[in-house]
Parts: structure tokens; C-alpha cells; sequence
């Protein structure tokens, strides 16, 4: 008797418990189903080249990217927000979708609806574009079969003005190097060159700064597994005060810390703020960043 109560008891617990995940299971809702726009992007009124960056951003977050492939085509996923997170990771029914290509704002917009896969075709204006190349692979040896991934590398190099032949101690400069949505921090050697190890591979938009100079840009280039070889160009000299615009605010710097040694003003490192770096300024003056590249390697 006291054996059939102990089974009825335990029969009941496991009811108990199958029927709480059960409703547990059932308040989960289900992940919404992105939304899937597609078209064609038109850069300057002509199709885009592939491996063209296409973001899908709301309230300024970037929830879809993608590159153009075939001929100017692309198609993004935009997640849904996950009601069951506390946090917003997507798309909720209404919100405003801005899409950017190469990093510029292309009309039109859209707006997010869980499940809908709609035609859309891009088109937008970027002064001084420069389509993106596919890098030759750098030569490596043979694979072996114990060979693993490699990682991206980018081998950087920069030219500085007003410097000495290099190699020289004045090329040796503080750098932020912007790749894709990673931002790093590093130092040029007395050549100007820089190495940044496991950077996110694929079609990336690149920019680098010095916090003298105005910044520039490659748009978009695809980084290989292995050494990715890049000339970022001549960084041009005269942003005092850091905001990628070389204009009247800096040129106030330069005269309040005229004759010391100001590391802002000192724009060519020679450690004197003096006629050479307004020489500088006044060469640059009006320049703002970031300036697109053509790339070479
Ligand atoms: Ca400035
Ligand atoms: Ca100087």
C-alpha cells in the first residue's frame, strides 16, 4: 500500500515537472524572421563593382552586412529583436532601416517587417569613389596536410611630411587604425610601416588616423588570409586638435604653443612648435578627413 503511494507521489512530481517545461517552452517566444530586402546598388549611376560593403542599420546600429557580388547585387537578412532579451539586437514592425554602402548613406530607406523579402535598389553618391580590387594572393609556400587557417594580416605603411629620409626616429608615430568595425592602436616603425596581426578578413572598409593629421580611407578591399600588403598614403599634417579638419581652431593651437614643445602643434616631430609646422598647417589648411584612397599594394 505504502509502495503505490510512493508510485502515485513520484508519478505526480514528473507530471509536475514535464507540464512546467512545457509552459516554459510555450512563454519562449519564437525568434522573428528577418527582414530580407534585395537589389541592385547604383554608385554615381553606374552598377557597383562586387565586393562593395552594404550595412542595414537601425537607430544607427548595424544589425545586416553584406558585399555586392555578380554585379552589383546584394541581400541582406536584418534580424528581428529577440522579445525574450532584455536588450534590442534588431528590428522591430516599424522601425526606420538606413542602408550604407561603403560606409555612405544610400537611399531609399525601408522599414523593417518581420518575414518580408522585398525588392529594393540602391543608389547613392560618393565623391572621389574608387571601386574596390581583389588583391593577387601573396605567395606562400606549398600547403602541407598539418598546415592550419591563417589568420589576416595587414602590413601597413604610411607616409608622413616634412620628415628626414627615412629610416628616421620622426616616423615613429602613434596611429588608429580602423578596420571594418575593429579599431587599433599602434606605432609606425622609423619607416612608417606598422603590422597589425588576426584583422577581420573579407571586404573591409580601412581608415587610419594620426592624432596631427587628418585621416584617410580605402572604401573597400578585401583582406586575404596571410600578409595583406597596403600603402594608406601620405597623412597630411595640420589637425591640432584632433577632429579630422585642418581650419582656424587649429591654427589658434599652434600660435598659443608657438616656440614649445607641444606634441599637438609639432607637426613634424622635430620637437619645436616653429615656422615649419605652420608651413604645414597653411599647406593643408581646409583639408578634412577621411580622404578615400586608391589602393595599392
Ligand atoms: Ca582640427
Ligand atoms: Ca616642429
Amino acid at each position: 500500500m505504502r509502495h503505490t503511494s510512493l508510485c502515485r507521489g513520484l508519478a505526480a512530481v514528473l507530471v509536475l515537472a514535464i507540464c512546467s517545461l512545457i509552459c516554459a517552452a510555450a512563454v519562449r517566444a519564437a525568434p522573428p524572421i528577418p527582414y530580407s530586402p534585395w537589389g541592385t546598388v547604383t554608385i554615381n549611376g553606374a552598377l557597383a563593382t562586387d565586393w562593395v560593403i552594404v550595412e542595414a542599420r537601425i537607430g544607427g546600429v548595424t544589425y545586416a552586412t553584406t558585399h555586392t557580388t555578380g554585379g552589383g547585387w546584394y541581400a541582406l537578412d536584418v534580424v528581428g529583436d529577440d522579445p525574450d532579451s532584455p536588450q534590442k539586437d534588431g528590428g522591430v514592425p516599424g522601425d526606420t532601416v538606413l542602408f550604407y554602402v561603403a560606409g555612405y548613406l544610400a537611399s531609399p530607406s525601408s522599414t523593417w517587417a518581420s518575414g518580408a523579402k522585398a525588392r529594393l535598389d540602391l543608389t547613392v553618391s560618393i565623391p572621389g569613389w574608387i571601386p574596390p580590387v581583389t588583391p593577387t594572393p601573396t605567395a606562400t609556400p606549398a600547403p602541407t596536410p598539418t598546415a592550419t587557417p591563417q589568420t589576416v594580416t595587414l602590413l601597413g605603411r604610411v607616409s608622413l611630411q616634412a620628415r628626414p629620409t627615412p629610416p628616421a626616429i620622426p616616423w615613429v608615430v602613434a596611429l588608429r587604425v580602423q578596420v571594418g568595425n575593429a579599431t587599433y592602436t599602434t606605432w609606425t616603425d622609423t619607416s612608417g610601416r606598422f603590422v597589425l596581426l588576426d584583422v577581420p578578413g573579407g571586404p573591409q572598409q580601412i581608415t587610419v588616423k594620426n592624432a596631427h593629421t587628418i585621416s584617410n580611407r580605402i572604401a573597400s578591399i578585401v583582406l586575404l588570409p596571410g600578409p595583406n600588403d597596403l600603402d594608406l598614403g601620405t597623412l597630411w599634417e595640420g589637425d591640432a586638435n584632433d577632429d579630422d579638419v585642418v581650419d582656424i581652431t587649429d591654427f589658434s593651437i599652434l600660435r598659443l604653443v608657438f616656440a614649445t614643445t607641444d606634441g599637438r602643434a609639432d607637426f613634424n616631430q622635430d620637437g619645436i612648435v616653429d615656422i615649419l609646422d605652420f608651413s604645414l598647417l597653411r599647406s593643408n589648411f581646409a583639408k578634412h578627413g577621411p580622404l578615400l584612397l586608391r589602393v595599392s599594394r
